[in-house]
């Protein structure tokens, strides 16, 4: 019988073998794709947000572990589709225009995935009209943006500008991340929302979800 406690424990040592091997066993053994991914994979990944928050872990060992979250993603996906579990939130994620760094990006939007969001991941250097047309789509309810650089952490401002015009900010809040910015610049320039690392974006959009 599948054990929740290994699955977890798999994904947070970065397992990627065993957590597809356990992941499979467990739909073998009729358990229900939604349980497998709250308490086997999310349980795991969990743990590593807070351990990597707290300066447990270090960097690696979370990409390890996003990899294989991953890796238990992929054998779920099929039947989380056909029994039509519903994201609990859809959200754009993308690094600013002039921006290349994208390591802390995609760790953000594997820890959301693993909580559950749907994130259209629009990739780095991304001017704000990529944004706008991204947050336009249906059901967006977060855009999410990350900077690296003191020089493209403004172009923030600008597509939260660009996103006002397109009057696109009544339904869609904001939210702002990487090494450069801060809660201070996020309120200067009307982001609704700021988080220093992955754990803490995830708790944000939460939050943010039940204001949009
Ligand atoms: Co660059 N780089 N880099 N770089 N680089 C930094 C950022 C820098 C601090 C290094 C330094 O000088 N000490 C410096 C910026 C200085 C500044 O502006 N204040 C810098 C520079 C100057 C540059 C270049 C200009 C160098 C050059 O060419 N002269 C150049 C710019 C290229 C460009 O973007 N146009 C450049 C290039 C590169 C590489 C391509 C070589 C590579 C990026 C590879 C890649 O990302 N695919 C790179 C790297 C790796 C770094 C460092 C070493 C590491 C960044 C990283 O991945 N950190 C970095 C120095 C450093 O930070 N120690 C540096 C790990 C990552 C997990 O953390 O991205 O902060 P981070 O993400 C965190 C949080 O910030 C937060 O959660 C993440 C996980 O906890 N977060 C969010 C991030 N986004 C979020 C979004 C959210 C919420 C939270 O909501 C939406």
């Amino acid at each position: 019988m599948a054990d929740f406690k290994q699955l977890a424990e798999a994904l947070q040592t970065g397992d990627m073998e065993q957590v597809k091997k356990l992941t499979t066993q467990a739909l073998s053994d009729g358990l229900g794709p939604g349980q497998i991914l709250s308490e086997g994979l999310i349980a795991g990944m969990n743990v590593v947000g807070v351990r990597f928050k707290n300066g447990d872990m270090f960097l690696p060992e979370v990409l390890v572990a996003a990899r294989a979250m991953h890796a238990g993603l992929e054998v779920l996906k099929p039947r989380l589709v056909e029994t039509g579990i519903k994201p609990i939130g859809k959200m754009v994620l993308g690094t600013v225009k002039g921006d290349l760094h994208d390591i802390g990006k995609n760790m953000v939007g594997m820890m959301l995935q693993g909580a559950g969001f749907e994130v259209i991941d629009i990739g780095i250097d991304c001017p704000p009209e990529k944004f706008v047309e991204a947050a336009g789509q249906e059901g967006i309810q977060i855009v999410g943006m990350s900077a690296l650089l003191s020089t493209t952490m403004q172009n923030m401002r600008l597509t939260i500008n660009a996103l006002q015009e397109a009057g696109l900010t009544k339904n869609v809040k904001t939210m702002i991340g990487g090494a450069v910015v801060s809660k201070k610049f996020a309120d200067e320039i009307g982001a609704d929302g700021y988080a220093p690392d992955a754990a803490s974006a995830v708790d944000r959009a939460r939050e943010l979800v039940r204001l949009a």
